[in-house]
């Protein structure tokens, strides 16, 4: 057995730096089994092995591009001349403004639901990058590491602007080359993009069948494994939180905010805004 360890991100980036930091590594020894304290996005560019998690592994080669969250073990063995880049990113300390992006399927699916789908083989797939996608990704982490070598005026303003570019590209890309092996993880991908785009309305499980192309015990089980709630739930639970961004900006009642997410009761909308924030919209507002 490996002995587990845990790599901390204050050992790699400086505290004062942006969370984001660009490894190559050429060639990537065997590495035991280990955790991170941040996140780390791989790209494959060359030989091949074994990208093992606890209990599953899959082989890696050219163009393969990957999310590990950090609580997720991983490690990688009998690797043949493997090169990657590994980029370590912690996207709590990031910051990064959300905008359109969580309407995008293949962001969903390649930040959330790959690692956290990455232990059921039922969903073993993942994003292969061709050779111009390659080549665009390693031209952005170029620029990446050159603004982390000069350090020149605003390069963490730059290298944040950077990642989000690389984030946007990935997550386009996912849409693109999502070919059927991996269409059963786009399909949650493009589910939870469903339910971000109607927060303004009801939905029915139907819809959401009929977007994920899952049977219901399906898609159950992959949101459970997700987001830890029902698909129905998350809808709710998403609806508050924009609840919650509304009446922050004070600029319209309780009852437009009620109305703009769909509730025809705004009394029934405080209910269940207090049964899953905890206090009703009111009170929220009075004390933020
Ligand atoms: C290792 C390996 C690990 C990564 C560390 C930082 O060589 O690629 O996955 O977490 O580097
Ligand atoms: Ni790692």
């Amino acid at each position: 057995m490996y002995e587990r360890h845990h790599l901390m991100g204050k050992d790699f980036f400086r505290s004062d730096d942006i969370p984001v930091k660009i490894l190559k590594r050429n060639p990537q020894p065997d590495y035991p089994v280990h955790s991170h304290d941040f996140s780390e996005l791989v790209l494959i560019l060359d030989g091949k092995g074994t990208h093992f998690t606890q209990k599953h592994s899959f082989q890696v080669s050219r163009g393969d591009l990957f999310v590990i969250n950090g609580d997720l073990a991983h490690g990688y063995k009998d690797l043949e001349n493997l090169v990657l880049i590994n980029i370590l990113f912690d996207l709590e300390k990031l910051k990064l403004p959300d905008w359109d992006i969580s309407r995008s399927p293949g962001f969903h699916t390649l930040f959330t639901i790959e690692p956290l789908l990455r232990e059921t083989s039922k969903f073993s797939s993942r994003l292969k990058l061709n050779r111009d996608q390659i080549r665009y990704v390693t031209g952005l982490l170029d620029e990446m590491e050159r603004e982390e070598c000069h350090k020149r005026e605003g390069y963490k303003y730059l290298t944040a602007s950077l990642f989000m570019q690389l984030i946007a590209y990935l997550s386009r890309a996912y849409a693109g080359n999502a070919g059927s092996d991996h269409s059963s993880l786009y399909q949650l991908g493009e589910t939870i993009s469903f339910i971000e785009q109607n927060l303004d309305r009801n939905i029915t499980i139907r819809e959401l069948l009929e977007v994920s192309h899952m049977s219901a015990s399906t898609l159950n089980r992959a949101f459970q494994k997700i987001t830890g709630t029902s698909p129905l739930d998350y809808h709710l639970k998403k609806k508050m939180d924009r609840a919650c961004s509304l009446l922050l900006k004070r600029d319209s009642s309780i009852t437009m905010i009620a109305y703009d997410l769909g509730f025809s009761d705004s009394n029934y909308f405080s209910r269940q805004f207090r049964k899953i924030i905890g206090v009703t919209p009111r009170e929220f507002r009075k004390r933020s």
